[in-house]
């Protein structure tokens, strides 16, 4: 074992079931010596994630639903007795009502606008202010954008807005807690099949299209966005703050 993360301690939001990304970067995380803590949405995951949690050898496995602040305080609480030393967060959640993703943006009511927003970017600050006293040796804290956040892909509209707002959100959240030395970045995965991606219209339509045109002529692996988020959690990631780093085999860069 390399090592990269022996003696951190990092919690994992965003797992639920083996396709979630999140689950990449926790068995990365694992696989890196990190003593690893998983919190999932309710009741309706938690046999699931429980089960995947003891597979990739989790300390803890713990409820929060992020849009429910005393389900926060509740996870501080038990941190706070036993783990009162956090390195990484990682925030790996994102919601938006189907109709959403598939009706004519301007069409989006202010309930789903607000809906996207409240769990897919506020609460990278709730999670950041409850969590950031708990990483008192410094840390980083992560979470996941895709491209829609700058430009326009179809059918990615609310979401789309929300991630933009998550990415000022890292942005505003790095200046802040560059001086307790906790870092705040954002990684920009490519499309990935994931329950998030399933049902979505012409998603197979998309992944043929950033394997005919992405640099690396394929789609991106989430092992190398698990990888991607080794590096930024440990110590080789320590001059990195406030960033969005694309894992996407180069997709973004793509003019015509
Ligand atoms: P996923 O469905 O496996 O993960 C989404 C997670 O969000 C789930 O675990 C779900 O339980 C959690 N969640 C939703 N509402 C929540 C709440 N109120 N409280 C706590 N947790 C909540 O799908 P995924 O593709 O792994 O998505 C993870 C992240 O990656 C998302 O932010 C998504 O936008 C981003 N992303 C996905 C892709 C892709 O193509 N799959 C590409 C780029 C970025
Ligand atoms: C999602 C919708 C439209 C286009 C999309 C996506 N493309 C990609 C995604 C091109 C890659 C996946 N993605 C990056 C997401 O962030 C998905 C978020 C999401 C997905 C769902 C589906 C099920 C549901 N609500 C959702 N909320 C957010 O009910």
């Amino acid at each position: 074992m390399s090592g990269l993360l022996a003696g951190k301690t990092a919690l994992v939001a965003g797992v639920a079931n083996r396709w979630s990304i999140a689950y990449s970067i926790a068995a990365a995380f694992r696989r890196e010596g990190a003593t690893l803590l998983l919190t999932y949405q309710g009741e309706r995951v938690r046999g699931q994630v429980e089960e995947l949690g003891a597979e990739l050898g989790a300390a803890r496995v713990l409820n929060c639903d992020v849009t429910n602040d005393a389900e926060l305080e509740a996870l501080v609480a038990v941190l706070q007795a036993e783990f009162p030393k956090l390195d990484a967060v990682v925030h790996s959640i994102a919601f938006a009502n189907k109709e959403d993703l598939s009706r004519p943006f301007s069409e989006t009511s202010r309930d789903g606008y607000l809906l996207s927003q409240n769990v897919s970017a506020y609460s990278l600050v709730a999670m950041s202010r409850a969590l950031a006293p708990l990483m008192s040796e410094g840390g980083a804290i992560l979470t996941l954008t895709y491209l829609g956040a700058t430009r326009v892909v179809e059918n990615y509209n609310v979401m789309g807005v929300a991630k933009a707002a998550l990415e000022a959100c890292v942005r505003y959240l790095a200046a802040e807690l560059g001086s307790q030395n906790i870092r705040v970045n954002a990684i920009s995965a490519g499309p990935i099949k994931t329950a998030s991606a399933r049902g979505i219209k012409d998603f197979s339509k998309v992944l043929d299209a950033v394997a005919a045109h992405a640099p690396l002529k394929r789609n991106c692996d989430p092992a190398e966005v698990a990888d991607t988020a080794v590096f930024l959690a440990s110590s080789l990631g320590r001059g990195v703050t406030g960033n969005t780093i694309f894992v996407d085999a180069g997709f973004q860069i793509m003019g015509l």
